[in-house]
């Protein structure tokens, strides 16, 4: 009786205190985080409770405790803003187009106002939460280890990653920084010509389904695009005593000099300032991973977007402390990992998908530790592009999707196969049969929820504590 009194009076004194969630979204590009978040408020600001039904999972709004969710004005208003009303206009236009992409950082904000439960109800009858959803690329976070290492340390460790396709993707660039005379004065212009080739070599990388690229930054500059500060590259063909040799010897308006210098401001002023300025602020975190088209690319995106993911990760590992300066660790409680699209899959996959999520997450197996933050795994679609079918071949019913195909707009009836619930192994790769189209999105009437599967899920474990 004590402890559920107390429990309840603990619940009263953090429920003053804690009215606003700072929730951040994230994923390497196309992961869907732009889908996610207009799916997201789409499904909030329906909730309507006499026809209440599309969240079943989200016990507030199964209970018709959600008065209301209204979009209001954001607080940071040096933020670009999430732009939710083009997004939905794209969905609902003729033929219905995917929300563009987007760079940077956006953000939104949303009052969710509920009927209290519990103690607190007799007190108070209704509450009113805030919500500040933010949208960040993945590929920012990609940046954490530039802080401990410095620039010849970094690109020692480029030198490593240079092999198959990114050695071939990176021939121009690195012909030029040869024949670079380092410890010549620097020019400018030729510094910005060899950084817009390096930025060509990264870009092609992720065109060609690479993910883990560094720095994250040159591919995704927001406002810093054309600024000197992205404007250096890692010098691959220097060996030891070559460094020892220029640190001693260049002068400091030298090309190598100037290279340093840039790093280093990269390292301490852009890096360092997206962890001060946003990402310690954060109290809940998602984590948007698309697994499902590397799976039907190529074993080499596979691995790379995996690699990529564990890079992302290790924002979170409480066990890497030495890697990421205490100062930069985010006050998050909550993680959500999130295999998205899962409409490209029948439901009976949709098991083998969270699996795979959790394996990526945990490096096949090893137990990664996110110290005292509840961690949750799932898959959804965020705007559900097919429809499921069942379909009848020689006397046997198969689950099948129907939708229309992105590459030639006709409606077809796939059956895309079967996802492997643990981390692929080389046979999968001789033997794929995986086989992943794109899709358009479902035509959306004005006034019409986006269909989606199992967005319920994430906004239980994201907001059912903080609604109870
Ligand atoms: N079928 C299906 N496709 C999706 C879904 N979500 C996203 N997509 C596809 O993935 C693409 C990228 O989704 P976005 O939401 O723009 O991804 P993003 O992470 O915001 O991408 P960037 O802004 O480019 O970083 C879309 O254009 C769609 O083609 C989904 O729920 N179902
Ligand atoms: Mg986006």
């Amino acid at each position: 009786m004590f402890t559920s009194i107390q429990r309840e009076v603990n619940q009263f004194i953090n429920r003053g205190l804690d009215r606003t969630l700072r929730i951040a979204v994230t994923g390497l590009s196309q992961s869907g985080k732009t889908a996610f978040i207009t799916s997201l408020i789409n499904q909030l600001i329906n909730i309507d409770n006499v026809t209440n039904g599309h969240l079943p999972l989200f016990e507030a709004a199964r209970q018709q405790r959600i008065v209301g969710v209204k979009r209001i004005p954001q607080i940071n208003l040096n933020i670009p803003r999430f732009d939710y009303e083009a997004n939905l206009n794209s969905l609902m236009a003729s033929p219905p187009q995917w929300p563009q992409s987007t760079r940077g950082v956006s953000e939104t904000r949303l009052a969710v106002r509920y009927h209290n439960s519990g103690l607190f109800s007799h007190i108070k009858e209704k509450s009113t939460l805030y919500l500040d959803i933010f949208d960040y690329p993945g590929e920012w976070l990609l940046d954490l280890p530039l802080l401990n290492l410095n620039y010849q340390q970094w690109s020692l460790e480029q030198q490593n990653l240079r092999q198959g396709l990114r050695a071939e993707l990176a021939q121009t660039w690195l012909e030029k920084t040869k024949k670079l005379d380092l410890t010549a004065m620097a020019d400018e212009d030729i510094l910005a010509q060899i950084a817009k080739d390096y930025t060509a070599y990264l870009q092609a990388c992720k065109e060609q389904g690479l993910h883990f690229i560094q720095p994250g930054r040159f591919v995704l500059p927001a406002e810093l695009e054309g600024a000197p500060v992205l404007q250096f590259f890692p010098l691959l063909h220097l060996a030891e005593k070559d460094w020892k040799k220029l640190k001693e010897e260049a002068k400091p308006n030298s090309y190598f000099a100037i290279l340093n210098q840039r790093y280093d401001y990269y390292k301490n002023k852009v890096v360092k300032g997206f962890y001060e300025n946003y990402f310690v602020h954060f109290d809940r975190q998602l984590i948007l991973a698309d697994c499902l088209t590397p799976i039907n690319h190529s074993r080499q995106a596979f691995q790379d977007m995996q690699e990529g993911l564990q890079q992302l990760f290790k924002n979170f590992h409480y066990g890497k402390r030495r890697l990421i300066n205490r100062l930069f660790y985010p006050r998050i409680d909550k993680l959500m990992f999130i295999a998205t699209k899962a409409d490209h899959i029948t439901s009976d996959q949709i098991p083998n998908l969270v699996s795979l999520m959790r394996q990526l997450v945990q490096d096949g197996g090893r137990h990664v530790a996110f110290e005292g933050i509840e961690t949750g795994f799932t898959a959804i679609a965020a705007i559900r592009a097919t429809k499921q079918v069942l379909v009848e071949q020689e006397g046997k019913t198969f689950k099948a999707l129907q939708g229309i195909r992105s590459k030639d707009k006709r409606q077809v009836t796939v059956y895309p196969g079967s996802v492997p619930s643990r981390l692929p192994s080389i046979d999968f790769w001789q033997q794929q049969k995986f086989d992943f189209d794109q899709f358009e999105p479902q035509p959306l009437e004005s006034g019409e929820i986006i269909p989606h599967l199992r967005m319920d899920s994430v906004l239980q474990f994201l907001l059912g504590d903080k609604l109870a």
